[in-house]
């Protein structure tokens, strides 16, 4: 593959609706996609998931667009590469920036699979003609409209819920979910926000049948989480913390979780989201696929990896009118009548970025060549 020209289209988007969680909330916001175009003119397209700041990790998308636009891009203009793994080994002394290797890691696999006439799930091994879609919800401003969001995610066909919790919104939410809607698959996501001071709470929560609490301790602590998950029944899941396969490995040596959150812009990109899911599988531990707000693009890659044999829990991947009033792929992402998402066997990443959208909500663009 030879990378002639490497682009950053960043956008702004509004949400259909505030999205909030223990960590901030968002209305609105930064898209930045990677496109990569190769010497006979094919294409490949790959979204940065950084948002404003630097609250759910380090990065953001001015510094990870920052470290794209200095280091990546000459890295992958200088050299032809013979695969996607070549362009790891190149980065790999670029320390750290997860999300900005993973946008391009998917701009250039969407090449390749073009180049060579594969989908993205055929390159990754996934099996699934369609994956379970399960929804996110964020905090609220109270337990009615939470529950009344429910209703309609329910009645719009996911196959599981999962809702946003912090201190002061936790038990009485599982509650009011419980005694509305029975025993749906049900599971919250704490983004970091207890400690185990907050063990009363938390032993609360174990009553309730979750199908698992996310991340309820510090984004980047397994070893509270291994004291924790000895004292609760329900499984813990881990999504900041597992920013690594030896961060995988260690976990398991701790038993700090059980289910682990594997979204492919925190560990690098999507050949290490394959790495983890297949360590998973065998080492027993569950697994699924999260999502960061991703457009119809981003969207495209997190369906594949959920069509991989490991994935054995519903995933956070709704369908595109979730967050976006117009995704700016055709066809947009659309949830069959089974609660899930088709996984497209076409070559690349299966949809079509729509030109006349990220013209329309474009801020700037930024071009190398070379
Ligand atoms: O913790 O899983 C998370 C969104 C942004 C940042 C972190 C998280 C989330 C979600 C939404 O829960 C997942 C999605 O629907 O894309
Ligand atoms: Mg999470």
């Amino acid at each position: 593959m030879e990378v002639r020209r490497l682009e950053l289209f960043y956008l702004r988007m509004k949400l259909r609706d505030e999205f909030r969680t223990s960590f901030g909330s968002v209305q609105e916001r930064p898209v930045v996609l990677v496109r990569v175009e190769e010497r006979g003119g094919e294409e490949g397209w790959g979204e940065l998931v950084a948002d404003d700041g630097p609250w759910y990790s380090y990065e953001t998308y001015d510094t990870s667009s920052t470290i794209i636009r200095n280091f990546i891009a000459p890295i992958v203009l200088q050299r032809e590469l013979q695969d996607v793994y070549d362009f790891h080994a190149a980065v790999s002394r670029i320390r750290g920036y997860p999300m900005a290797k993973a946008a391009v890691e998917e701009a250039l696999l969407d090449l390749y699979g073009r180049l060579e006439g594969k989908s993205i799930a055929d390159i990754v091994g996934g099996v699934r003609k369609e994956i379970v879609s399960g929804v996110s919800i964020g905090i609220k401003r109270s337990i009615d409209q939470l529950v009344s969001e429910v209703e309609t995610r329910l009645e719009e066909g996911y196959r599981r819920i999962k809702i946003k919790i912090e201190p002061g919104h936790d038990v009485e939410p599982v509650k009011a979910i419980r005694d509305r809607f029975g025993d749906i698959p049900l599971q919250v996501d704490a983004n970091g926000a207890y400690t185990l001071r907050d063990m009363q709470v938390l032993r609360k929560l174990d009553n309730y049948g979750l199908l698992m609490i996310e991340q309820p301790l510090a984004w980047d602590d397994l070893v509270e989480h291994s004291i924790l998950s000895r004292k609760l029944t329900t499984p813990i899941c881990l999504d900041e913390s597992i920013k690594t396969l030896g961060d995988l490995l260690v976990a398991y040596k701790l038993g700090s979780c059980e289910i682990v959150n594997v979204k492919p812009a925190r560990v690098g990109g999507i050949l290490g989201a394959k790495e983890i899911l297949e360590t998973a599988a065998r080492l027993g531990i569950g697994a699924w696929i999260g999502g960061m707000l991703e457009t119809g693009v981003g969207r495209a890659f997190l369906v594949a990896l959920a069509s991989h044999p490991a994935v054995n829990y519903p995933n956070d991947i709704s369908a595109s009118d979730r967050y976006w009033e117009e995704d700016i792929v055709e066809p947009p992402w659309k949830l069959t009548s089974n609660g899930t998402l088709e996984v497209p066997r076409q070559k690349g990443i299966g949809v079509e970025v729509r030109t006349d959208l990220t013209e329309k909500y474009l801020v700037e663009k930024w071009t190398a060549t070379k």
